[in-house]
């Protein structure tokens, strides 16, 4: 078993505690590639639950930029860690849709939300309905924390009328649908919100909705989308491809995430590879 650096250990352990939110439990650490469970999201040859960044491929696994400005390095690889001068994050979960159970967890609110076991495919480009995809396990971790979504964008159809086209990580109300407070990747037609763009959505509030264009139509490649929710504060929505942020939009949510962490799609195709919360 390769040694875990202390504060990733600390972290994990602290993890333990939401065994049945995130299927992450002690003795599952550094599993070896005999076990059947063994899983490396990221294909970097680190097993989850023992990669400092399990959604990114770090070969190296390197810690450093919080001791470069003389801080302590906090168990979250540079590779993916969404404050990297603070010492302070903690991988607080993860879902990769290769969980044993990821069937009975997910819960499909309209749309076509399927799975591949290893990703969560969104593929509604047809009927255009509003749909939602949620964890009826999981609920948000107090704020402050950051959402980040890996995801691979299949199609975005051309808008029609005032049609709407759009995938998002969200927190969703239970069992209701088009009740969300979400950030992600949307394509609206012209004269409604703008085109091609980011936007973090508040449909308990829409006045609090704010979207942001992108100059060039979304290239269908591989993008992370990073939710940082502060509650009653600004907050923050980004869009990066290859590590270059393509856009990013701030703002005001003063109602707190309530429901469950999800998913929203609507008449677009997508591949949603993981999700990863710090906090
Ligand atoms: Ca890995
Ligand atoms: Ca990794
Ligand atoms: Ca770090
Ligand atoms: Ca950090």
């Amino acid at each position: 078993m390769r040694p875990l650096p202390h504060a990733l250990l600390v972290a994990v352990v602290t993890l333990g505690a939401c065994d049945q939110v995130f299927d992450f439990t002690a003795d599952a650490l550094c599993k070896p590639r005999s076990d059947p469970t063994f899983h490396d999201e990221d294909g970097d040859g680190f097993e989850d639950l023992c990669d400092n960044c399990p959604t990114v491929a770090n070969l190296t696994q390197a810690d450093q930029l919080e001791l470069d400005r003389g801080g302590a390095a906090d168990g979250v690889g540079d590779a993916c860690d969404p404050h990297p001068t603070l010492s302070t994050d903690v991988l607080a979960g993860l879902v990769t849709f290769a969980e044993p159970n990821v069937a009975q967890r997910w819960v499909r609110h309209g749309g076509d939300w399927h799975g591949d076991g290893e990703d969560m495919i969104y593929g509604d480009t047809v009927s255009g309905a509003f749909s939602q995809l949620e964890d009826v396990a999981v609920a948000p971790p107090a704020p402050p924390f950051t959402m980040v979504v890996q995801l691979h964008l299949d199609s975005v159809p051309e808008p029609a009328g005032s049609g709407a086209f759009e995938v998002m990580t969200a927190f969703t109300e239970t069992g209701t649908d088009g009740v969300a407070v979400g950030c992600g990747l949307y394509h609206y037609a012209a004269g409604s919100f703008g085109v091609d763009g980011i936007r973090i959505q508040n449909d308990y509030n829409p006045m609090e909705s704010n979207g942001r264009d992108l100059t060039t139509r979304p290239a269908l490649v591989e993008y992370t989308l990073v939710f940082e929710f502060q509650p009653g504060a600004i907050s923050a929505c980004n869009l990066l491809s290859e590590s270059t942020t393509v856009a990013e939009v701030t703002a005001p949510l003063t109602v707190p995430p309530t429901g469950t962490i999800g998913f929203i799609g609507n008449n677009i195709s997508a591949t949603i590879h993981s999700l990863a919360i710090y906090r």
